[in-house]
């Protein structure tokens, strides 16, 4: 049996013990938990655009907490990201809507793309624009300079397949005689090829047809300088007369990142 004084001095003894030891443990927890804030990862890719063109078009993209806040730490990243794009965007200087444009006389289509002689791509945050009409290169280039563009750089395996793809699955090409202008040439510097932003085609992708370029000089003195998708070579490259007539592509900034 216990008696009542022993009972006591195990409570004091209890009571004791609790208070190192709870003590104890309460400094440790204090001293190890100070306030730090959540982390978030990369952003992730951009969605596609909510609208070819028009006035709403916005593209999102998100990102991940990946270590919470703890001991009181804030988390106050936003975890999703939008912008808007594909602004405008009416070829045939169309009037945008919220997610479309409407149309001048002699275009059809959400972009007023379907018009008689041009055929629009959009593609890349760019719209590439094939004219069936043909001209000579340096017109070729005026005009996609007053569209806003330049002669289309096909500078990438996927950026010319898309475009050559869309001409193909459209029947473009039934519409011209021998191919189609883009933005490459060697007038300054025989045998350097020039894109029409600037960059040097040595820097990357080519798609020459066989045995191009070869500045044939049959027909002028001056050499080929400017380079078309050639129809017969499967719109494959060739190093054409800069004067001679060809359809031609251009690309517009669609206005997105
Ligand atoms: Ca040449
Ligand atoms: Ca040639």
């Amino acid at each position: 049996m216990m008696g009542p004084n022993k009972l006591s001095i195990v409570f004091v003894l209890a009571v004791v013990f609790s208070e190192i030891y709870l003590g104890e443990c309460w400094r440790r927890r204090r001293s190890s938990c100070s306030p730090e804030d959540c982390t978030v990862g990369q952003w992730g890719p951009w969605s596609s655009c909510s609208a070819p063109c028009g006035t709403s078009g916005t593209m999102s993209r998100t990102r991940d907490i990946v270590t919470a806040a703890q001991c009181g730490g804030s988390c106050s990243f936003s975890l999703t990201d939008s912008q808007s794009c594909n602004v405008g965007g009416c070829n045939g200087n169309g009037v945008p809507l919220a997610e479309s444009c409407d149309c001048n006389g002699g275009w059809s289509g959400t972009c007023c793309d379907q018009g008689e002689n041009v055929n629009r791509l959009t593609q890349y945050c760019k719209y590439y624009d094939v004219h069936s009409d043909e001209v000579n290169y340096a017109s070729a280039e005026s005009t996609c300079a007053s569209g806003g563009g330049e002669l289309a750089v096909l500078n990438t395996q996927p950026k010319f397949q898309s475009v050559r793809k869309f001409i193909v699955d459209n029947n473009l090409d039934d519409n011209v005689q021998k191919g189609f202008w883009f933005g490459l040439d060697d007038r300054d510097n025989e045998g350097s090829f020039v894109w029409s932003d600037g960059s040097a085609v040595s820097a990357g992708f080519t798609k020459w047809a066989s045995g191009q370029p070869n500045n044939n000089v049959q027909l002028s003195s001056d050499g080929q300088d400017c380079v078309s998708m050639w129809k017969e070579a499967f719109l494959t490259w060739d190093d054409t007369y800069c004067t001679q007539i060809r359809g031609f592509i251009c690309e517009i900034d669609a206005g997105c990142k």
